[in-house]
């Protein structure tokens, strides 16, 4: 069935339910010098290349084919349009390496034709905190499909991962391998009616009419609690306490120091957005909420071309009610022009999402671990990371 994914220091769907499988690490890493120095063989028409996204060319060179050749969903009707300035913050966190930036060119022409990145980042996994890479943005071209060479890309990637001597790595994947750690929902938030329904997005409900659809999903014209405001750099050793404190709960997180907080969520204009909430008598900070934006090309649509989705990243209530806050949070991505505001079922997210107008989504995304095994599926809300 799965004649890479066999191979592969993962989870295999023969062993659900065999609890006499320790939990940890499925194969144990070797030393520096055994792995082997140089990279796989790609059909000789072909060649790698490290991609340095800090160059616009480079930069421009994935992004077309990302925008080109990425993710769409079962219909095709929308495909993820990631925006330059959003790969160069995803890209480059605290300690990311070049080398994991992995593109293969034609040869002749030097066209880019696929790529995989790989970015460092301790995860926690119940009591152990691990250092792993989280792998994303793997995209082969539309006419170089089903050749296999997206064995040849994560095989080339792990290769690259293991020079640094790590050898735990986290990915999402809307398809479903061996095996996932957990499977989520997407739910959406309707900001912009009239948009959605004229390009598919989503449908007129039964015995609705236009405007009382439109009237369902309208929100206040400003946010009700005192103190939010956009983070600000002076919030960051706030923010990193109230978050660090709130993820130790979840049985899989991101263990974010200062530095991993300034960079995931300091605002970056269109990429990501951070709220706080500053109590207004003690100046302390209680609260805090995020989102990054990642716009999807429509696909043959008359009338738009771009279709603008806020996804909710980590939020923490310790003092407003968590469901006020998310409130707070449609208002701004509402008066910032988003379309839609697009959440998981992980973490406390189920708590808002029903009375907040969220509906369940034709999409699932499926959560993996590399070389570790859980010896069960945890639940979502068992699940305190948001990959990109
Ligand atoms: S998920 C988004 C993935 N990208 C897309 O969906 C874009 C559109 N599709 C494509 O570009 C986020 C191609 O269809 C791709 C497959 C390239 C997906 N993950 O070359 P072949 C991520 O980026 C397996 C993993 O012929 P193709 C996460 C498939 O099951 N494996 O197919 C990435 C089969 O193996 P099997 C996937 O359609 C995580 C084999 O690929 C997959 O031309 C990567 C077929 O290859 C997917 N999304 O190209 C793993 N989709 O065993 C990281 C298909 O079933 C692991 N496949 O025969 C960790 C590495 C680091 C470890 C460090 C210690
Ligand atoms: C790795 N970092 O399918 C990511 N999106 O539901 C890779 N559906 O937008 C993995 N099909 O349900 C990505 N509208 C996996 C996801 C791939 C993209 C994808 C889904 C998630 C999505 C929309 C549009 C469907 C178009 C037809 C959808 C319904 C919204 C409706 C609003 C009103 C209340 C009910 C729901």
């Amino acid at each position: 069935r799965h004649k890479f994914w066999e191979t592969q220091p993962v989870g295999q769907f023969k062993d659900i339910g065999d609890t006499s499988l320790p939990e940890g690490p499925i194969e144990p890493p070797t030393t520096l010098s055994e792995v082997k120095q140089e990279p796989y063989n790609l059909p000789n028409l072909y060649e790698w290349i490290s991609c340095d996204i800090d160059s616009e060319e480079m930069c421009t060179e994935v992004y077309d084919l990302l925008t080109h050749n990425y993710v769409e969903d079962d219909e095709t009707m929308f495909r993820f349009n990631y925006s330059k300035e959003f790969l160069r913050w995803a890209l480059r966190p605290p300690g990311y390496y070049k080398s994991w930036h992995i593109g293969v060119r034609v040869r002749s022409s030097k066209k880019l034709v696929a790529f995989i990145t790989g970015v460092p980042a301790r995860i926690r996994v119940r009591d152990n905190v691990v250092t792993m890479a989280e792998i994303n943005f793997l995209c082969v071209h539309k006419k170089l499909r089903s050749k296999r060479l997206a064995p040849v890309m994560i095989k080339e990637v792990t290769r690259r991962v293991h020079l640094e001597n790590i050898w735990q790595a986290a990915y999402t994947a809307g398809v479903v391998l061996p095996t996932p750690i957990s499977t989520c929902q997407y739910w959406h938030r309707t900001l912009n009616p009239k948009k959605l329904i004229d390009v598919g997005f989503s449908r007129l409900g039964a015995r609705m009419t236009m405007s009382r659809t439109i009237k369902l999903y309208r929100l206040p014209d400003s946010t009700s609690t005192p103190g939010f405001r956009k983070m600000e750099l002076h919030d960051v050793p706030a923010v990193a306490r109230l978050l660090r404190n709130y993820l130790n709960q979840f049985e899989v997180a991101p263990d974010l120091d200062e530095n991993d907080v300034e960079h995931w969520l300091l605002p970056t204009e269109n990429v990501v957005d951070s709220y706080v909430v500053e109590s207004p008598g003690s100046h302390k900070i209680t609260d805090f909420s995020s989102f990054y934006s990642l716009p999807s090309s429509i696909l043959g649509n008359q009338n738009y071309s771009i279709l603008k989705a806020a996804y909710s990243f980590y939020n923490v209530a310790t003092k407003t009610p968590l469901l006020q806050l998310m409130n707070d949070v449609l208002i701004v991505a509402k008066q910032k022009d988003y379309d839609v505001f697009n959440a998981l079922d992980i973490m406390q997210n189920e708590s808002f999402l029903k009375e907040l107008k969220f509906g369940p989504g034709d999409g699932k995304l499926h959560y993996y671990l590399y070389n570790y095994r859980l010896r069960n599926a945890l639940k979502p809300m068992e699940l305190g990371l948001v990959l990109l």
